[in-house]
């Protein structure tokens, strides 16, 4: 009898197992942006940045070419990639910290200047790497280590919220926020990553794909617990949709 396979590991990923914490969202971003890759036939030409944070061993995991960046760096990184290889499909994964605190002028620039980059970022609210310590994506009253009274924005500042910010640059082409809570986010966030692979290969700009996603071990929460907590709290403060899908330039 003949087997039809319905569901296979993407080619674009290896067979080994990931070291993040059982029900973390960043293996799950993994597997979605590989299958992105796989259905668009671009294996060959990908050409992923890791970040520094709890995503620094993605090259273990992807089975494309990776590039390292310094903490923050992975724009500026994937900007130069991008300029001496333009026919390739650049993305920049970086979390918020990485992206948003010490790569906040790396993230800002590389969106004013409209680079031709798919930048996927995953929003946890805190540093998960180095312990769960507050992050510029943390609620306001939210505990971590570094506001064990919960985050006050009178000496630490508001959520800071990345999709509706870069969607204010001219140059971008494409952001929005997404999530991997569940399932029906799970599969908005392919859709997203997809799209956003697709309007780079044409040429069109830069692309941000935002992606609220659980730190179950930081946050002190079983996963079911985390996602739910994304989908019940986290959402009000970063509210899931498409911030920009236009060419201005
Ligand atoms: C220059 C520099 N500063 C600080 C650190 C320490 N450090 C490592 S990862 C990290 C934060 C990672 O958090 P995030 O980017 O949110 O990613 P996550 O681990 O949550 O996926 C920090 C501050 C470092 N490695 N290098
Ligand atoms: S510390 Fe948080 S972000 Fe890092 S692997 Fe664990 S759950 Fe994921």
């Amino acid at each position: 009898m003949a087997t039809k396979i319905i569901f296979d590991k993407p080619k674009s990923m290896k067979d080994v197992p990931m070291h993040y914490c059982p029900g973390c969202g960043h293996g799950v971003v993994h597997r979605l942006i590989c299958e992105a890759i796989d259905e668009l036939n671009l294996r060959e030409k990908a050409i992923g940045v890791a970040p520094v944070g709890c995503a620094v061993l993605a090259y273990d995991y992807w089975d494309f070419d990776v590039s390292e960046a310094a903490h923050g760096r992975a724009a500026a990184v994937a900007t130069g990639i991008k300029r001496v290889w333009p026919d390739r499909l650049v993305i920049s994964y970086q979390g918020d910290g990485d992206l948003a605190s010490i790569g906040m002028g790396e993230t800002i620039h590389t969106a004013n200047r409209g680079e031709n980059i798919t930048v996927i970022f995953i929003n946890n609210a805190n540093y998960g790497m180095t312990g769960g310590q507050m992050a510029p994506t943390t609620l306001v009253g939210q505990k971590t280590p570094t506001t064990p009274m919960g985050r006050e924005p009178s000496s630490t500042g508001f959520p800071i919220k990345m999709a509706e910010l870069i969607a204010s640059f001219p140059a971008v082409r494409y952001s929005v926020r997404t999530t991997v809570a569940d399932f029906k986010g799970v599969v908005q966030t392919k859709m997203a990553i997809k799209k956003a692979f697709e309007l780079q290969m044409k040429g069109e700009g830069y692309t941000f794909v935002e992606i609220l996603s659980n730190c179950n071990t930081n946050w002190e929460m079983s996963p079911v617990d985390a996602n739910r907590f994304i989908l019940e709290t986290m959402v009000q403060t970063f509210p899931l949709g498409t911030f920009k899908d236009e060419r201005y330039v």
